[in-house]
């Protein structure tokens, strides 16, 4: 049985990436909401049932084990996707902010995300609950989702939006900055320029895909075929450039992009 992926639009390609270097024989089916991206900026109530609605097309595809690889999504959705769903759910909150505090050291850990992801405080409730003592800092930056769904990544436009969103976080010392958001990957060399080398960058899609293997490994539910594993996504919206961003967030080649009608789901 494949993994199940959703995201609101391809950021959750990122994710998909980190699993398929980990377990390249695992098949994989994957549906990105791009009728109704951002998610980032909806209330949680809308946020909720459209999770619901991924999830639920997902399940219809017999999936092993469902990764919610949006961090909104993982924000404000997961207790009501774990309450539902008959398959285990992983998140983003959980792997980011575990690894964030495996590397810091000063205890001082920013987090950018969407408006949804910082404002519901995700990252730093998590990372409380684990560490009170630790101090959280957290910025929205919005603005990252498009410059990277345009390819703007190292534009000196994404420069100075990078420079304008995480100056404040720089000037509070810290050492481990968790990239809040699938999208922000793809602008990893402009934030580590812009917050310097001293600041590690915590990929929450990484430490995702490591929770997956784990899990797959100790249930015996590893695919052990020996061929690469076949890959499914599904849409909700096929606009024209869908394509060739969609390669460039998963570092490979897309074969089938099938359309959703949203009655369907
Ligand atoms: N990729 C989504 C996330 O990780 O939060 C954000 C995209 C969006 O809905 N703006």
């Amino acid at each position: 049985n494949p993994i199940g992926f959703f995201d609101s639009g391809i950021g959750g390609l990122t994710v998909v990436r980190a699993v398929t270097n980990l377990m390249p024989n695992e098949n994989i089916v994957y549906f990105g909401d791009t009728a109704r991206v951002p998610y980032g900026s909806k209330s949680n109530d809308t946020v909720i049932e459209y999770s619901i609605q991924a999830a639920n097309f997902l399940l219809r595809k017999n999936i092993k084990l469902l990764v919610v690889a949006c961090n909104t999504a993982s924000s404000v959705a997961l207790n009501e996707l774990r309450r539902f769903l008959t398959v285990p759910v992983i998140g983003m909150i959980e792997p980011g902010s575990q690894m964030a505090l495996s590397e810091s050291r000063s205890r001082k850990i920013g987090v950018i995300g969407t408006y949804a992801t910082i404002n519901n405080k995700a990252y730093s409730k998590q990372i409380k609950k684990l560490d009170p003592k630790v101090q959280v800092y957290e910025k929205a930056c919005p603005l990252f989702v498009p410059l990277a769904e345009e390819g703007m990544t190292n534009h000196k436009a994404a420069e100075l939006i990078a420079k304008e969103y995480l100056t404040e976080l720089k000037e509070k010392n810290i050492d481990s900055l968790i990239l809040g958001c699938t999208h922000y990957p793809l602008l990893s060399d402009i934030i580590q320029k812009v917050m310097g080398k001293k600041v590690k960058l915590i990929d929450s899609g990484t430490p995702a895909a490591k929770i997956v293997e784990d899990y797959l490994n100790g249930r015996q539910l590893r695919n052990n075929s020996v061929h690469e594993g076949q890959h499914e996504y599904y849409v909700s919206d096929l606009p024209a450039k869908f394509k060739l961003i969609a390669e460039r967030f998963l570092g490979k080649r897309i074969k089938n992009i099938h359309k959703v009608e949203l009655e369907e789901l």
